[in-house]
């Protein structure tokens, strides 16, 4: 089997292309050019990857990659990912992560509709939420511009579904983490500053919004979800949740405590990391997945901030070490 993915430098990415690896498929990986190349979360695996350079805003070079590659899944994962980004750049966030995944589907439909295609949709598209736990019937009311492109990033998978019969998938999925989390995300900012704190280098952690609630998981669990979607005899959408949700205090709480400190006399609050409208809370039931895809979520709330605090410890003490 040959499975292709975008955006496999990105925290998914190298998940998934791992979780590949090791069932015996051969991965391609679209990646985009930029004047510096960054592999780091795929460098354990780089030579056992063919990367294809592609755009998902260049149409032509999409079609070029599949026609490269001949992929039997494709796993679309790119976007512009970072929701306060959304606001400071809404229409490029409009075009990758919406657009995006028209151009990929239109690939499929191009080179080989029989290639089955996953969409990275979000749980951000519930937004202002209609209903107290979101479910795949759950209607949406994004509250960024990134969650307004994932809704049409979401229907446009249905719809090239719908009209052209293409094995379409949307896994609506939660918020996951890890270490290999971009550093400007909430968790890893707090996992890595904490670590920063527990080591001398740094005073004090800048936080927004201490009351967002957010289900959050452990992405090496989430990235299974995506496959078992494509193994399934019918495309269908699926919310990939916890079905547990914390706040943001609570995160740094625990994470601080990991390291023996107490938070309170190191976060402070920064009005300017306040987002123009808010996602208060979220939480997902994950019923359908539990029961369709037999998945569920491994890592508990608990471990994930204990891992991902501990893996930023064991960095910087590397880190020192080297230097
Ligand atoms: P991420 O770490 O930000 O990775 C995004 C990837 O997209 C990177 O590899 C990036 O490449 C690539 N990319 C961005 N623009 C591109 C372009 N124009 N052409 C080609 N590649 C491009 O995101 P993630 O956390 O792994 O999330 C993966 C997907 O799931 C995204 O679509 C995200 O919106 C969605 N999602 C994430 C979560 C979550 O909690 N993590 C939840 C729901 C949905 P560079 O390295 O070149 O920047
Ligand atoms: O924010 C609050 C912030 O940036 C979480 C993306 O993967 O998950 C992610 O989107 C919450 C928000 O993630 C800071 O206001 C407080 O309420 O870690 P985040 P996100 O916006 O939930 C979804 C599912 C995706 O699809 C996205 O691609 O934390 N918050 N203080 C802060 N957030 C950040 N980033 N930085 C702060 O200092």
């Amino acid at each position: 089997m040959r499975a292709m993915i975008t955006g496999i430098t990105g925290q998914d990415g190298s998940y998934l292309a791992e979780f590949l690896l090791e069932r015996g498929y051969e991965v391609g990986g679209v990646v985009r050019r930029s004047s510096s190349e960054r592999f780091d979360r795929i460098d354990a695996i780089r030579d056992s990857v063919t990367i294809f350079q592609a755009d998902i805003h260049d149409q032509t070079s999409m079609i070029s990659a599949l026609r490269e590659f001949r992929p039997h899944e494709l796993y679309h994962l790119a976007a512009q990912s970072f929701v306060p980004t959304s606001w400071a750049q809404p229409v490029l966030t409009g075009e990758f992560t919406g657009l995006g995944v028209t151009r990929a589907l239109e690939a499929v439909r191009q080179v080989d509709p029989s290639i089955k295609f996953y969409q990275a949709s979000s749980s951000e598209m519930f937004g202002k939420v209609q209903e107290i736990p979101q479910t795949e019937r759950t209607p949406f009311w994004p509250r960024s511009p990134y969650g307004v492109a994932k809704v049409y990033g979401h229907w446009i998978t249905v719809n090239y579904r719908e009209s052209y019969g293409i094995f379409a998938a949307s896994g609506i999925l939660f918020n996951h983490e890890s270490p290999r989390r971009g550093l400007e995300f909430v968790t890893r900012k707090i996992s890595r500053t904490v670590a920063k704190i527990a080591l001398g280098r740094a005073e004090e952690l800048r936080l927004g919004n201490l009351d967002a609630r957010r289900d959050w998981g452990f992405a090496g669990d989430y990235v299974k979800a995506m496959w078992l979607m494509l193994q399934q005899d019918k495309p269908e959408d699926y919310v990939i949740a916890t079905g547990e949700t914390h706040s943001v205090r609570e995160f740094a709480e625990r994470a601080f405590a990991r390291v023996g400190l107490d938070w309170e006399k190191y976060v402070v609050v920064d009005p300017a990391l306040y987002r123009p409208a808010e996602v208060d809370q979220l939480i997902g039931d994950a019923g359908k997945a539990r029961e369709k895809l037999g998945w569920t979520p491994e890592v508990s709330f608990d471990e994930l901030v204990n891992l991902m605090v501990d893996a930023d410890v064991a960095a910087l003490e590397r880190e020192t070490c080297e230097s």
